[in-house]
């Protein structure tokens, strides 16, 4: 999924969105909720309408952006409450206003407030942190309402093998929808967050969609799937792009550095996006002119990366070749196959 964090893929016309190969984007309910707020989406006809994206869409449930950018973040067995990163304003979000806000969106999929901490953390405070956690996935169940709307669960437990089973196991029991791994993506290594994801999707209902919240980059996607996971989120395609630096088989590429000067390629040949119309030189240009045009042409084509990134993985599992698949990728990016 594509991140549309307030209600737009940053740089993006929601037709260019579209022609990336994206079915579902993401919405943030922290962002929407302190602005414009989730009323004025819902008189705006919901965040489908306002935005014009008819597609599917998942809003997240604003625990992990409280943990990331609110400040005086205090969480209490009732209620995360954050300082407005906007104008300071205090913002109590409990489980209950967490779903208000996302039936109020009118998202397709919903997904439980949860706590998340930074990692490494003591023991204690990951056990507290997920057992809060699951209570608190209860009470999202118990307080949604809208049938049309799907609510997933999300799995925390740092990095510890018993409590990812512990708090997977719990949530499987629980009538949801799709079910989140949480909580990595905070500060370990790539290496910790594929044993992570290994020892969690073991424990999760294999009829539904298990969610790698946050994630990553196009080897992470790729060590992903390998265990497990379905769907993913991430800024690194738009944000990155907005940076100058550009996805592609052989690893990124700085669009900033001189060596780009005159280069008349392409970012990549056979690519369909918008960028690999014109030469490298050219949108090195727009990016040391600062051009509005760089950063829109590197997200579309970071986004379209990805979106064939994640079709050919689709084609390969349906064909029985992922691990070829899958190796052929990695040696490209210059890591060793799985
Ligand atoms: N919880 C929620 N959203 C998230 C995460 C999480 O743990 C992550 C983890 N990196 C990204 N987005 N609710
Ligand atoms: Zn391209």
């Amino acid at each position: 999924m594509p991140v549309g964090t307030q209600g737009t893929v940053k740089g993006l016309t929601i037709d260019q969105v579209a022609s990336t190969g994206a079915d579902m984007i993401l919405g943030n309910t922290y962002h929407l909720r302190l602005r414009p707020g989730h009323e004025t989406v819902a008189r705006l006809g919901g965040l489908h309408a306002m935005s014009g994206w008819d597609g599917p869409i998942l809003t997240d449930s604003g625990g992990f952006q409280v943990f990331s950018l609110g400040s005086l973040n205090q969480v209490t067995e009732q209620a995360a409450t954050f300082r407005s990163h906007i104008d300071g304003a205090i913002v109590v979000l409990t489980p209950e206003h967490s779903i208000e806000i996302q039936e109020a969106l009118g998202s397709d999929v919903a997904m439980v407030l949860d706590h998340v901490i930074a990692l490494p953390a003591p023991q204690a405070e990951v056990e507290d942190a997920l057992a809060r956690s699951i209570r608190w996935a209860a009470r999202c169940r118990a307080a949604s309402t809208r049938s049309d709307q799907a609510l997933f669960a999300i799995v925390q437990g740092g990095l510890d093998a018993q409590l990812r089973r512990q708090c997977a196991t719990e949530l499987a029991a629980m009538p949801f929808e799709g079910y989140a791994v949480g909580g990595l993506s905070v500060g370990e290594t790539p290496e910790e967050m594929y044993a992570t994801a290994a020892i969690t999707t073991p424990h999760l209902p294999v009829d539904k969609p298990r969610y790698l919240m946050g994630v990553g980059t196009p080897r992470d996607l790729i060590e992903n799937v390998a265990r497990g996971i379905d769907l993913f989120d991430c800024v690194m395609p738009t944000r990155n792009g907005r940076n100058g630096l550009a996805f592609t088989d052989e690893g990124p590429l700085k669009l900033r550095n001189a060596t780009h000067r005159e280069d008349q390629r392409p970012l990549m040949q056979d690519c369909e996006c918008l960028a690999c119309r014109h030469s490298r030189g050219y949108l090195r240009h727009l990016f040391n002119a600062k051009e509005m045009l760089g950063p829109t042409l590197l997200s579309h084509h970071n986004l379209t990366y990805y979106g064939r990134l994640m079709s050919e993985v689709r084609t390969a599992l349906e064909q029985g070749r992922f691990e070829e698949y899958a190796a052929g990728k990695l040696r490209g990016w210059g890591y060793e196959p799985i």
